[in-house]
């Protein structure tokens, strides 16, 4: 008797060690706060990966830009000490150049413009070009509209950000468009952001709605300006060696999973774009929100022109073509 109890005890250790070491989590990061758009996007694809693999894989979220900016996170990606990070395209194109043409400042008409290109043909090939890189893209998120907050003026035309200090993401072809509008651009990782502003060492900064909520760049920041002047895409970006370890189900279930966690990040977008600025208003910002965007497009002209040099000016018109 004793004998059977001993191996019944036994096996069922054994199959409880069996499930729990059948367990692996996934390190998933982001620049912002749990609550932003990135942390609804990320915590829908955790949930459904989760669900899709029986509790086989799980996340482990690390919000507020905890292991990095998000060039660290990707670098971690490939070095494998991150499995996932839910990033803007910002320094992406350091690493994958073939993303740098959707950071063209004025190149998306609007949000339905952006999302049927991201979603279409030509930003699904863009998502081919990452394994060569030790990347691999598991499909776009969204980051959303980049508007100019600073601490000088209200800014309506490019002239008013003439002379501005203001913080980039570590992108050259943002880099060069806002030099054309007289802007002294500053590139500096996202975790910087806040303090930077906060010791006056740049007058402001450009983000999305949601970015700039979730961030409370409100505290520091005195002039909103709905400048819209870049459309910034979101990536989930892993690497081969996660993806390799996937059963050809798995790995369906993770792209499936980004569908959705792009679905419910772009309604967040859409939420916070409807109800923030007002929000903003309220905490203290003077918002402008009429600029005039056609000074804007003519004063990047220069840009333009190497902007079809390096990615050619029949690409760029294919994505401005579509409807
Ligand atoms: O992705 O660095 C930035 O301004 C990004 O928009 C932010 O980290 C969210």
């Amino acid at each position: 008797m004793k004998l059977n109890k001993l191996a019944l005890g036994l096996s069922l250790s054994l199959g409880l060690v069996g499930a729990a070491s059948a367990q692996t989590v996934l390190k998933l990061g982001y620049a912002t706060a749990a609550s932003s758009h990135y942390g609804v996007g990320s915590t829908v694809f955790c949930d459904e990966v989760e669900k899709g693999t029986q509790g086989r894989y799980k996340c482990q979220q690390f919000p507020s830009s905890a292991l990095g900016g998000e060039r660290e996170m990707i670098e971690a990606v490939q070095l494998g000490t991150l499995d996932i990070v839910n990033t803007s395209t910002g320094p992406v194109g350091n690493f994958v150049p073939e993303v740098k043409i959707v950071d063209i400042p004025f190149l998306f008409r609007d949000y339905d413009h952006a999302r049927k290109v991201m979603d279409g043909e030509i930003g699904q090939d863009i998502l081919t070009k990452f394994p060569a890189k030790g990347l691999v893209a598991l499909g776009w998120t969204e980051n959303g509209f980049r508007h100019m907050t600073n601490n000088k003026r209200a800014i309506v035309k490019p002239g008013d950000a003439s002379g501005l200090k203001m913080r980039t993401m570590e992108n050259k072809v943002h880099m060069d468009g806002y030099k054309t509008f007289g802007i002294q651009p500053t590139p500096m990782a996202f975790p910087e952001v806040f303090g930077a502003l906060q010791q006056g060492t740049v007058d402001g900064q450009e983000n999305p709605i949601p970015v700039i909520l979730a961030s409370k760049f409100s505290q520091v920041q005195k002039h909103l300006s709905l400048t819209g002047h870049v459309y910034s895409p979101g990536l989930l970006i892993t690497s081969p060696r996660l993806m390799n370890k996937l059963s050809d189900a798995d790995k369906k279930v993770f792209y499936e999973a980004t569908q959705k966690a792009k679905v419910a990040q772009r309604k967040k977008v859409n939420d916070d774009e409807n109800s923030g600025i007002a929000q903003l208003e309220k905490d203290g910002m003077t918002v402008v929100r009429k600029v005039d965007g056609q000074a804007f497009r003519d004063a990047l002209a220069p840009a333009y022109a190497s902007y079809s040099k390096e990615f050619g000016a029949d690409n760029i018109r294919k994505i401005q073509n579509i409807r």
